[in-house]
């Protein structure tokens, strides 16, 4: 299993609960997950946080592309379903990064591949550079698996050179990471899929290479529109600092605020007096008023 299974809760983000309650919220003594005595197992208090590790997300920048122009080889061409191809034999590197979604035109961006194919892409940096870290573009062809769901069954290892022989593993990618995974400064698509993306590999530290191989196992119709390499890809704590209502710093002079049910905070008087217009009924809690105003 995985570690971050082992946490319970919603560990991947996506509102489904992985097993039992969510932190917090009320045990039903009906909905089952007491001992085998028939009782409900330990309460949980509502409202009272059940402590662990407060999450940060991650904003991510990445370094110079060294791969970008530079030439490289395949040992397996590119098929020509729904529009891909390699017609120059410069796609993979000319810094043209298809979309962070599978199916349309992102096949007319790409290099393809089909079930079952195996193939080296190997860049040749021109002379050996130190390699901080990796992407590859990669989607859906057909079908189009959501990475966030984690139906990616195809694999990515990057292996590097300084002599174009010999050839050592500088790990793989991650291609189902998880919401948590991802970096704050990722604007998903509407639907919150991923059926392509630019996956990273960071390496924990640099190494010197000049020949890069993205060693690529297809299982499905598979789409890749670049591979990169970078100086350096970084990841930082980056905290949103979403501040509540009631969080006015003391002695600021900012005036109170409430949320509507939107979400949109409003000044706390202005919210007052709209709540009684134009229909009688209260867009706000008269909780929230009360308390924050
Ligand atoms: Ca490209």
């Amino acid at each position: 299993m995985r570690p971050d299974l082992l946490t319970g809760g919603d560990a991947r983000g996506d509102g489904q609960a992985l097993d039992g309650p969510a932190p917090g919220l009320p045990v039903d003594p009906e909905a089952g997950g007491g001992d085998e005595q028939g009782s409900a197992g330990p309460a949980v208090e509502v409202g009272v946080d059940a402590g662990g590790e407060r999450f940060v997300p991650r904003w991510a920048s990445y370094g110079r592309n060294l791969a970008v122009g530079r030439s490289y080889t395949m040992s397996v061409p590119s098929n020509d379903n729904w529009g891909a191809g390699d017609p120059d034999g410069k796609r993979l590197t000319d810094g043209i990064v298809g979309p962070f979604y599978a199916g349309g035109v992102t096949p007319m961006y790409c290099l393809g591949w089909d079930d079952g194919q195996v193939v080296d892409i190997t860049v040749d940096l021109g002379e050996p550079q130190r390699c901080g870290g990796f992407r590859i573009h990669l989607g859906g062809g057909w079908p189009w698996w959501d990475a966030l769901k984690g139906e990616v069954k195809d694999t990515v290892e990057v292996l590097t050179s300084t002599d174009g022989e010999q050839y050592s593993s500088a790990g793989s990618f991650d291609l189902n990471p998880r919401r948590k995974d991802l970096p704050i400064n990722l604007m998903l698509p509407d639907e919150e899929t991923l059926g392509a993306y630019l996956f990273d590999l960071a390496l924990p530290e640099p190494i010197e290479a000049r020949f890069v191989r993205f060693h690529l196992t297809a299982k499905r119709s598979v789409c890749v529109s670049e591979v990169q390499v970078l100086d350096q890809i970084r990841s930082e704590p980056f905290d949103l600092r979403i501040a509540l209502p009631d969080e006015r710093p003391p002695g600021s002079g900012e005036a109170p605020k409430v949320l509507t049910p939107n979400g949109r905070p409003v000044p706390a008087p202005q919210a007052q007096a709209n709540s009684a217009e134009p229909l009688g009924e209260p867009v706000l809690d008269p909780f929230r008023i009360s308390v924050l105003a």
